[in-house]
């Protein structure tokens, strides 16, 4: 057992991650995994406020239910610094290797570091002796470093939602040589793939308090600890009987031609310009008599108010303008792209009607979107995925047509491909990638972690897994 945790316990579960869920039914990756976890668990979920003028200590209660939910106050200065500035003008392009979108600014740590400290005493109020807590994700990684120096002793997990840097990126990074003590403060650090361990593994090495136990764990000033990969999952059935029970699409589009369909946040991440550029090459050498596919890329707005975003964002709007230009006719618009938020149900069946889904990031944590076109298809006539290498569900969906998402002329054959791809072909991936979603879905993801972080699985075991 890592030493400074509390032994195996079953006491309440306390998850903290930035968003809430605003109204009954999340939308977005983290925020409805979170939800489906503590629906069935109970437990408390802490998130922030909506930012104020001023901002005060403790946590404010806004729901009871199945489980609770509460907030921490965020002053509208520790909003820009915190979320908008060291979180996502920095963290988030780092963690996805792009360091030329950084932006530097000391105010926006010294915010990180004021609001995880402010989240780190509001749980050391709230948290019995025995309860675990469990930290989502990259706005919080000083948390438990904090934690611990308040003299906390619960289990304390870390969940990464998204890629990790590796050692020439870090250097990038201004407090990048504190980053693995800060690691180190957890009793265990779950990734999304295999890569991401190792590329921790890397980083730990840099600490040179920080050294490697015979059993694969890790060991800090006495604290041990363990780095595992814990690849995120969906609620795959529930979702598969949303995708067959859908409303009738209100598509306007011929019944046999292909539809490709891509689903993303617009992040610079998710490489919908490189995507755009394949779909237009693509068009520049079908063949004229060929099947006319329809691409529709539902992509709603997100941190509108960090620079990066709205330069994606009118870059795409030209692309798509362009590619029309070049390529539509009086019947046929082969573009077609929607920036609104889609609901829930309308967005399954769009991937059960989908013939091709085009999930073609750069650099992605896991991506969900991925698992749910796997989830929503028909057994007997699926769709084909084309994923790419640099999303984490590519280490499960081996099946998928894999691609490097930069080649826009790879994309563009992947393309031709998978729209021509014969039934046989089809269902023998589909047969390969379904398992890997149904099985490994989000009730195996949460109890996997859980079970690692309370010990119940015995730590020493767990940490002998790699
Ligand atoms: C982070 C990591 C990791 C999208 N548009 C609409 C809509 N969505 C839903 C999708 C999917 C979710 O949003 C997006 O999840 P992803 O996993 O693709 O990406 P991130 O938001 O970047 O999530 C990622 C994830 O955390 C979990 O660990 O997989 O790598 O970056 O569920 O369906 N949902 C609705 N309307 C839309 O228009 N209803």
């Amino acid at each position: 057992m890592p030493d400074g945790a509390e032994p195996m316990s079953d006491g309440r579960l306390i998850v903290v991650s930035n968003r809430l869920p605003k109204g009954d039914v999340p939308s977005g990756g983290l925020v409805f995994a979170v939800h489906e976890m503590l629906s069935q668990t109970g437990g408390l979920w802490i998130g922030a406020a909506d930012p104020t003028k001023t901002a005060e200590d403790g946590l404010t209660q806004i729901g009871k239910g199945v489980y609770d939910r509460a907030t921490f106050a965020l002053s509208e200065d520790e909003h820009r610094h915190y979320y908008l500035g060291y979180s996502n003008s920095m963290l988030w392009p780092l963690f996805h290797h792009r360091a030329d979108l950084l932006s530097f600014d000391q105010d926006d740590f010294d915010g990180y570091a004021r609001v995880n400290a402010r989240v780190a005493r509001a749980i050391a109020e709230v948290a019995a002796p025995g309860d675990t807590i469990w930290i989502q994700d990259y706005h919080f990684l000083m948390v438990a470093k904090y934690l611990r120096e308040l003299g906390v002793r619960n289990r304390i997990g870390l969940f990464l939602h998204i890629p990790c840097p590796n050692v020439s990126d870090l250097m990038a990074l201004p407090q990048g040589a504190d980053l693995p003590g800060w690691l180190a403060a957890h009793d265990l650090v779950g990734l999304q793939t295999q890569r991401d361990v190792s590329a921790v593994s890397d980083l730990l090495r840099l600490d040179r308090a920080i050294e490697r136990l015979p059993n694969g764990g890790w060991i800090r000033k006495g604290h041990r600890f363990a780095v595992l990969s814990f690849p995120i999952g969906i609620d795959a059935q529930g979702f598969a009987d949303t995708a067959a029970s859908a409303p009738e699409l209100p598509l306007r589009m011929p019944r046999d031609a292909p539809l490709i369909l891509g689903v993303d946040r617009l992040d610079y991440s998710k490489g919908l310009v490189q995507r755009f550029d394949g779909f237009d090459t693509y068009l520049a050498r079908r063949d004229a008599g060929g099947p006319r596919p329809t691409f529709l890329q539902i992509a709603p707005g997100s941190r509108e108010d960090v620079a990066a975003y709205q330069e994606i964002r009118d870059q795409l709007e030209r692309r798509a303008g362009a590619i029309n230009g070049a390529h539509a006719d009086l019947d046929w618009t082969p573009l077609r792209y929607v920036r609104r938020n889609i609901d829930r149900a309308i967005l399954a069946g769009l991937y059960r009607r989908a013939d091709v889904a085009l999930v073609t990031p750069l650099a992605d944590g896991m991506n969900l979107v991925a698992k749910e076109f796997v989830a929503a298809q028909d057994d007997e006539d699926p769709g084909v995925l084309i994923l790419s290498h640099f999303a984490g569900a590519a280490e499960q969906l081996r099946a998928a047509l894999l691609v490097n998402p930069f080649d826009t002329s790879a994309l563009a054959e992947a393309i031709d491909r998978a729209i021509h791809m014969p039934l046989a072909e089809r269902l023998e991936r589909h047969a390969a990638l379904r398992p890997m979603v149904f099985d490994q879905d989000i009730t195996w993801w949460r109890d996997n972690f859980l079970r690692h972080l309370r010990g119940h699985a015995g730590f020493d075991r767990a940490m002998a897994r790699f």
